[in-house]
């Protein structure tokens, strides 16, 4: 149930110095990106906390990378969605902004946003077990699997997994841009995932207005000033008065945003 109407959050917003919005695996949904949690959860046998962990790419690499190639084919098929779009225009109306993603989809980017943080880093990223480089790895399919780099050394994705630290300086802004801004969008996010949860509680307490979105109650609904329950590709572009004939020039995605091409 929603506590308010759009009225007051674009008044918030038109006042706002500070924006920041929090995404979650719900923003990529309507795209064809599977969440981690829930009925349609990822590859339903396993769950992140049963792959996303150092110690199941000690156990098994050669699993871990197909799950990831598995994610890496279905999310290359897949387009930014009206909820991208609508945060991308929300960053050009902004004169402080900060997108802050769990997402290691990069549909953000391609939709346009500029300033983001990645606080679980990027699947489309392979870091090398050996020399610690990091690279970037378009290959779908990958090549080999497990993908091994030019030293020789075993790659590993490069994102964060379960008992990792986040990288420190997207945590940092994160937390700088919850503690400071004027409206917090929280959007797609079970938060229940920490540190990444603690954000909207930091605002809150800093006096932000935080606004959720999200198809079902969560542990933030009853801290949060509104809660819309719903698609976040529906909602956010009527929340925001985004309208989807907006062409973003930043963006590399020319069509209306949907979902996976077959
Ligand atoms: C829609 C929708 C639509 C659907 N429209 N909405 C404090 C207390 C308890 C535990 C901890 C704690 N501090 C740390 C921990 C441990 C752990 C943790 O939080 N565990 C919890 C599960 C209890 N955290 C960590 O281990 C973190 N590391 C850490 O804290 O390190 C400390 C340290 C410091 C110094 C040195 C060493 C260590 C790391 C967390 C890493 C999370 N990694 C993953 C995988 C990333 C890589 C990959 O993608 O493979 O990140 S797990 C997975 O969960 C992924 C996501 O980013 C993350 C959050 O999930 P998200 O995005 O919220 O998705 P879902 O599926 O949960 O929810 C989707 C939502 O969308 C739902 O609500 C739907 O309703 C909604 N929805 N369709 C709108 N159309």
């Amino acid at each position: 149930m929603n506590k308010s109407g759009a009225g007051e959050l674009q008044q918030r917003l038109g006042r706002a110095r500070r924006v920041a919005v929090l995404t979650g695996a719900g923003v990529s949904a309507e795209s064809g990106v599977p969440t981690f949690r829930g009925a349609d959860g990822l590859w339903r046998k396993y769950r992140a906390e049963d792959l996303a962990t150092p110690e199941a790419f000690r156990r098994d690499p050669k699993l871990v990378w197909e799950w990831y190639d598995w994610r890496r084919q279905l999310i290359a098929r897949c387009q930014p969605n009206p909820a991208h779009q609508a945060i991308a225009f929300l960053e050009r109306r902004s004169q402080d902004f900060l997108l802050i993603t769990q997402n290691v989809d990069g549909l953000h980017r391609l939709a346009g946003s500029i300033r983001m943080v990645e606080l679980h880093g990027n699947i489309w990223r392979v870091r090398c077990l050996e020399e610690g480089k990091t690279t970037e790895n378009l290959d779908v399919p990958l090549q080999a699997i497990p993908p091994r780099c030019e030293c020789g050394g075993l790659l590993r994705p490069d994102v964060v997994w379960f008992g990792e630290a986040l990288p420190p300086e997207a945590l940092q802004e994160a937390f700088d841009a919850a503690e400071s801004c004027d409206v917090l969008l929280v959007v797609g996010t079970s938060a229940v995932v920490q540190p990444a949860a603690s954000l909207p509680m930091v605002a809150r307490r800093r006096g932000a207005y935080v606004v959720e979105v999200n198809l079902e109650p969560t542990p933030l609904t009853s801290l949060a000033n509104e809660s819309h329950h719903g698609k976040a590709a529906e909602i956010l572009p009527r929340l925001l008065a985004f309208d989807s004939a907006f062409r973003n020039p930043h963006s590399a995605f020319e069509g209306p945003g949907g979902p996976c091409s077959p």
